[in-house]
């Protein structure tokens, strides 16, 4: 039998650090055993989403150990503004958080503050499903949190693209992740939503580059393979790709076609 307390094979933080790109899936649905269907399937890790998915906090439960199941890292997206969500989040053994709308240096200290145990923020104690989940003693689990708990700041918006550089220099934030269609709308005032727009894209390049010299991972919503090919050459390491509801619409759609 294997060591019940070895450490997770698959910790999205060792990945990160090698500078390969991962791909997550996005979960929407919130329906566990896809999320297991999505990482049996080759994701290296799969998002579930609070924002806008119809993921709650037993389905987050649920839905982190089903990634897990199917051997990838789960990330969690809150809702805005939800900082206590991210600490119950990683206690429940996520991997990995992506805050949406990140749009001033306060913010990024909350998200900060919400991950990470003292001194880097004031995370409170209590990670006894995540320790459980990925295999480790809870002294183990303390050791390793600070670096194995990663936070990314989704930027989003022209406020987020004018902190930037302060953002950037939060001890203890992991990376920011841009979300190109909230990026698209404020760009415009309103007027469209075109998250593969050229404007868009060049911007979301930019900022890529300036998080890697200053050390911080980038990631990247993406809505085509075009885009995601595009983002692994900017420079992305965490791209999200394919949504599961998205997934079963247009492959369903495809099988339904083929039967004409
Ligand atoms: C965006 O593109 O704005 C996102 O938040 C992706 O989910
Ligand atoms: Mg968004």
């Amino acid at each position: 039998m294997s060591d019940p307390r070895a450490p997770l094979s698959n910790s999205l933080a060792d990945t990160l650090a090698q500078d390969t790109t991962i791909v997550t899936a996005w979960s929407t649905m919130a329906v566990p055993a896809v999320v297991e269907l999505l990482a049996r399937a080759g994701y290296g890790a799969v998002t579930l989403d609070m924002q806008h998915g119809a993921h709650d906090i037993a389905s987050v439960r649920d839905g982190i150990a089903a990634a897990v199941l199917g051997g990838a890292a789960a990330l969690v997206r809150p809702p805005v503004d939800d900082f206590a969500t991210v600490s119950r989040a990683f206690d429940l053994g996520a991997q990995g958080v992506i805050m949406p709308m990140v749009n001033s240096v306060d913010d990024a200290l909350a998200l900060v503050a919400a991950a990470k145990y003292p001194p880097l923020g004031a995370r409170s104690w209590g990670p006894h499903r995540a320790a459980m989940l990925q295999g480790v003693t809870l002294d183990d689990y303390h050791r390793a949190a600070n670096r194995a708990a990663v936070v990314f700041a989704m930027i989003e918006t022209p406020a987020a693209v004018a902190a930037l550089d302060d953002i950037l220099a939060v001890e203890g934030l992991d990376g920011v992740f841009i979300g190109p269609a909230d990026l698209s709308l404020t760009l415009s005032d309103g007027a469209e939503i075109a998250p593969g727009a050229e404007r868009v894209q060049t911007l979301a390049g930019e900022v890529a580059a300036k998080a890697r010299a200053a050390g911080k991972h980038a990631g990247i919503y993406t809505n085509s393979v075009e885009d995601a090919r595009r983002a692994k050459a900017m420079g992305f390491q965490l791209i999200a790709h394919g949504s599961d509801a998205g997934i079963v619409l247009e492959t369903a759609g495809r099988m339904a076609r083929d039967l004409d």
